[in-house]
């Protein structure tokens, strides 16, 4: 495969730095050449300052094979209309390069979907901003010389596309609240798995349910929901079938400075995850505990985004054949609580008993309490 030179603009810190890369080689047919850093990346002009902006220049023009620039930040119309006017090639801003990661990994109707929605709802505050840049100064706006009539039919056909998606999305949704009704009166158990990109949800997932699901360190290998129903192994039930089965559900991973109106458009599916009767979030603790600190946050910040129950919630430090035992206690001292935690490895097995005991206690205790009211 032919891979296209790209340039990286993003802010001085490792982790941002780190993030930032490995999104960009999520995707196999970019390859970074140069690494920029910035400390703001919200100045008018071009999001980064001007210094950079030159510096960038002089760079691209001097290497002539490199085709594309990526800056780790949302950037408006004008921000990115004023640097490719600099720059001459084409500039890509954080938003772009995770639809662009979403578009190219999406397998279901459904994700596809959800991420047309989250497209266009990317694309209209950018013709809007067209539209309000080309009556500032008079001029018709864009680059090819667009009138405004042609901003108009454009924004028209952007807002039509957005009710026809949402339609499709809310069919789509009810035909799932249908299954989960049915699931329901079966009594089913359903237990998900949420966390960062990366965590090892799918690994997990694939060892409960011996399914074979693609996992891959590079980000976002997931992005539909998946269920499959799963047997707790016998040692677990006490010989208690009535309880063992349950459903296991993986998810679209979570990532740092995810705009609201892509949560908003995987919000469905998500929703359903979070419906579940427990939720296993998922942190990687092979990490640097400064990124888990992060990882943590902006991950319990999407769940509360999503008015997620806290009470469902189990923290699995994950890959904990990467960590020492005072490193998992530093981590678990960390985090809230009145969560509670469990170690696991799905490389080496370590905690998974415990996790389908957990499972099983859990079941067992929803079902008692449901006896109980009835
Ligand atoms: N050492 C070790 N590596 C693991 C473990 N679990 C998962 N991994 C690795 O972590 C990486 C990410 O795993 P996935 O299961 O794809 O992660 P995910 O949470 O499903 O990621 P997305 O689908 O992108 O949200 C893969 O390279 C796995 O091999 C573990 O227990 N130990
Ligand atoms: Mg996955």
């Amino acid at each position: 495969m032919r891979q296209q030179k790209v340039v990286l603009v993003t802010y001085p810190e490792e982790f941002t730095m780190e993030e930032a890369k490995g999104l960009i080689e999520s995707m196999s047919n970019y390859k970074i050449v140069k690494t920029f850093t910035q400390k703001y990346l919200n100045r008018a002009r071009f999001g980064m300052g001007m210094g950079k902006a030159e510096e960038l220049k002089q760079f691209i023009s001097q290497n002539s094979d490199i085709e594309k620039v990526f800056v780790d930040e949302h950037l408006s119309a004008k921000q990115l209309f004023n640097l490719e006017d600099l720059l001459k090639i084409s500039v890509i801003d954080r938003e772009r390069l995770i639809l662009d990661i979403f578009y190219s990994r999406a397998t279901t109707t459904e994700s596809k979907l959800q991420i047309q929605l989250a497209e266009v709802q990317y694309e209209i505050p950018k013709i809007r901003e067209n539209a309000r840049l080309m009556s500032k100064s008079g001029e018709r706006a864009g680059k090819g010389g667009m009138g405004e009539y042609v901003v108009d039919v454009q924004f028209r056909d952007l807002k039509r596309q957005m009710s026809f998606i949402k339609d499709k999305l809310a069919s789509a949704h009810l035909k799932r609240q249908e299954y989960r009704k049915q699931r329901l009166r079966k009594g089913m158990f359903i237990v998900s798995l949420v966390g960062y990109t990366s965590s090892g949800k799918t690994t997990l997932f694939n060892l409960l349910t011996d399914e074979h699901k693609e996992t891959s360190h590079s980000l976002f290998t997931t992005l539909s929901t998946v269920t499959r129903s799963l047997r707790l192994p016998s040692k677990v039930n006490e010989n208690d079938p009535e309880n063992s089965n349950i459903l296991l559900v993986d998810t679209v991973g979570f990532i740092s400075r995810l705009p609201h109106y892509m949560i908003e458009a995987f919000k469905s599916t998500l929703e359903e995850s979070l419906e579940a009767d427990l939720i296993l979030f998922l942190i990687d603790s092979s990490e640097e505990i400064d990124d888990i600190g992060r990882k943590y946050s902006s991950s319990l910040g999407v769940l509360q985004e999503l008015n997620v129950d806290q009470s469902k919630l189990y923290i699995l430090l994950t890959k904990a054949d990467k960590a020492n035992s005072e490193k998992l206690q530093e981590i678990m001292d960390y985090m809230d609580p009145s969560i509670s935690k469990l170690p696991v490895s799905s490389k080496t097995g370590d905690g998974l008993e415990e996790l389908q005991n957990l499972i099983y206690s859990k079941k067992k205790s929803r079902n008692s309490t449901i006896l109980g009211e009835s």
